[in-house]
C-alpha cells in the first residue's frame, strides 16, 4: 500500500498542527504556485491530468468544474468547501478536518489562487463540533503563520477562509442548499442550471468543492497530477478514503488507491464480525443502491466497476450487511432518513419520501400488503428524476436496490408476517 496523502499526519501525537503539518511537506504545493508564478491554465491542466473527481458523492471532474469559473470577472468571487457530511456511512472529511485541517486550507489557497478569489468559507456539518473547533484553531494558526490573509508567505496574494458552522440538516449538503444556508436562509436547494460556478454564493461565481477533494490537490501539485492519476485506475484517478461501516470487526477510514478490491478493503477492516457470512454491501453511502455479496466480492473499488455492477461509488462509505440482516428492517431505516431530512420543496420528494417509508413500515410490521412491493416501485419511478435536487433520487435508488436483489425477503415478510432470517 502507498504512502498516504491525505491522512498523511496520522502518525503525529497531535497530527493537526502546522508544525506537524510543516514536518510531511506542507504548504509546499502553495510555495511552489506562488514562487514560480504558476498560471491558473497550468495548475488546471495539472488538476485535469489527475483524474481527480469530485470525493463528495457526484464524481465530477475537478479540474473541469475549475474551468467554468469566468476568468477577468470584475467583482467577487467565492470558493466554497463542502464539509456538511451528512450521508449516512460517510465519515470521512471530518477526519481531514479533525486531523488534517492544514490540508484543507493549503488545497482551498491553491484553488482560491487558480480561480483568483479572495474569500473561502468551509461550511462544515452542524453535528460534528471537534472538527469545527478544529478547523478554527487551525485557520488562526494559518493566519499567523502567513499561510492565510494578505501577502501569503510574502507574496501578492491574499486568501482568507472562514468555517461555516451548520445546523445538521442533511440536505445543506446540497451545493446551494448550503449557499443559502450560509446567504443565513433557509438551506432549501436552488433549481440548476444557473451552476454555483455562474450564479453561486451572493449570486456571484462559486466553485464549490468536497473536503477531500480539496484536500487532494497539494499532492497534485508538488508531485504532479500524472503521478496521482497513475495511483488509481483510468478514469479514477488517485487515492480515496473509504468509511466502513457496519458489521465488520474494525470500522473505520482507510485511504487507498482507487480500483482497490473490495475483498482487500473488508480485510483491512477485519473482515465480517463474529466470523458471519457477508450478505450485502452498500457500496458509497446510503443512497446508493445496495449489490449483494457475490457481486461486491469481485469488484473494485472505482467510479466505472461500481457503476457497471449497478450502484455508484458516491462518497465511498461501504455499509456491510452480514447474513443476520433483515433487509426489510434495513430499508425501513434507510427510508425513515429520508423521510425526515426532506426539506419539503417539491411534491414528489416531500410526499413521496413519507409514503415509502410508510409502506416498509408496514411491511416489516406485519401489515405488507402483496401489491405493496409494486407501489414502492411505482413510487420511486414517480421520485426520481423529478424533484429539483438528488435527495429525491437518494430517497429512491436504495428502495429500487433492495427490491431489485432482496425481493423475496420482503415477499416472505408480507407473507408471513416475519423476517426471514
Ligand atoms: C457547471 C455544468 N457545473 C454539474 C457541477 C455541480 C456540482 C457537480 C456535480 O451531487 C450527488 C448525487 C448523489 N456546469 C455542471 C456543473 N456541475 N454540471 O458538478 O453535480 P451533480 O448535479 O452531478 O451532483 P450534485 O447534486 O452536486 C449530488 C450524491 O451526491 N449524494 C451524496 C451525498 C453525500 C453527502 C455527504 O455526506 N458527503 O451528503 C447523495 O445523493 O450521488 O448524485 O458541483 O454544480 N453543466
Ligand atoms: Fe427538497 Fe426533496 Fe425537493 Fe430536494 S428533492 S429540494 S430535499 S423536497
Amino acid at each position: 500500500m502507498s504512502e498516504p496523502i491525505i491522512l498523511n499526519t496520522m502518525h503525529f501525537d497531535q497530527p493537526w498542527t502546522l508544525e506537524n503539518y510543516l514536518k510531511v511537506g506542507g504548504y509546499q504545493a502553495l510555495r511552489k504556485v506562488l514562487a514560480e508564478k504558476l498560471s491558473p491554465e497550468a495548475i488546471i491542466s495539472e488538476v485535469k491530468a489527475s483524474g481527480l473527481r469530485g470525493r463528495g458523492g457526484a464524481g465530477f471532474p475537478t479540474g473541469l468544474k475549475w474551468s467554468f469559473m469566468p476568468r477577468n470577472y470584475q467583482g467577487d468571487k467565492y470558493l466554497v468547501c463542502n464539509s456538511d457530511e451528512g450521508e449516512p456511512g460517510t465519515c470521512k472529511d471530518r477526519d481531514i478536518l479533525r486531523y488534517n485541517p492544514h490540508l484543507l486550507i493549503e488545497g482551498m489557497a491553491i484553488a482560491a489562487y487558480t480561480m483568483d478569489v479572495k474569500t473561502g468559507y468551509n461550511y462544515v456539518h452542524g453535528e460534528i463540533f471537534e472538527a469545527y473547533e478544529r478547523m478554527e484553531e487551525a485557520c488562526e494558526e494559518a493566519r499567523k503563520a502567513g499561510y492565510l490573509g494578505k501577502n501569503i508567505m510574502g507574496f501578492d496574494f491574499e486568501f482568507d477562509l472562514h468555517n461555516h458552522m451548520g445546523y445538521g440538516a442533511y440536505v445543506c449538503g446540497e451545493e446551494t442548499a448550503l449557499l443559502e444556508s450560509i446567504e443565513g436562509k433557509k438551506g432549501q436547494p436552488r433549481f440548476k442550471p444557473p451552476f454555483p460556478a455562474s450564479f453561486g454564493l451572493y449570486g456571484k461565481p462559486t466553485t464549490i468543492n468536497n473536503t477531500e477533494t480539496f484536500a487532494s490537490i497539494p499532492y497534485i501539485i508538488r508531485e504532479g497530477g500524472q503521478k496521482f492519476a497513475n495511483l488509481g485506475v483510468p478514469n479514477s484517478g488517485g487515492v480515496k478514503l473509504f468509511s466502513i461501516s457496519g458489521h465488520v470487526n474494525k470500522p473505520g477510514n482507510f485511504e487507498v488507491p482507487l480500483g482497490t478490491p473490495f475483498k482487500k478493503l473488508l480485510e483491512m477492516a477485519g473482515g465480517v464480525r463474529h466470523g458471519h457470512k457477508l450478505k450485502a454491501v452498500i457500496p458509497g453511502g446510503s443512497s446508493m443502491p445496495v449489490l449483494p455479496a457475490e457481486i461486491m466480492m469481485g469488484l473494485n473499488m472505482d467510479f466505472d466497476s461500481i457503476q457497471k455492477a449497478g450502484s455508484y461509488l458516491g462518497t465511498g462509505a461501504i455499509i456491510v450487511m452480514d447474513e443476520t440482516t433483515c433487509m426489510v428492517k434495513a430499508l425501513e431505516r434507510l427510508s425513515y432518513f429520508y423521510f425526515e431530512e426532506s426539506c419539503g420543496q417539491c411534491t414528489p420528494c416531500r410526499e413521496g419520501t413519507g409514503w415509502l417509508y410508510r409502506i416498509i413500515h408496514r411491511i416489516e410490521h406485519g401489515q405488507g400488503k402483496p401489491e405493496d412491493l409494486d407501489l414502492l416501485l411505482d413510487l420511486c419511478g414517480n421520485i426520481a428524476g423529478r424533484t429539483i435536487c438528488a435527495l429525491g433520487d437518494a430517497a429512491a435508488w436504495p428502495v429500487q436496490g433492495f427490491l431489485k436483489h432482496y425481493r423475496k425477503e420482503f415477499e416472505y415478510h408480507i407473507e408471513h408476517k416475519r423476517c426471514l432470517v
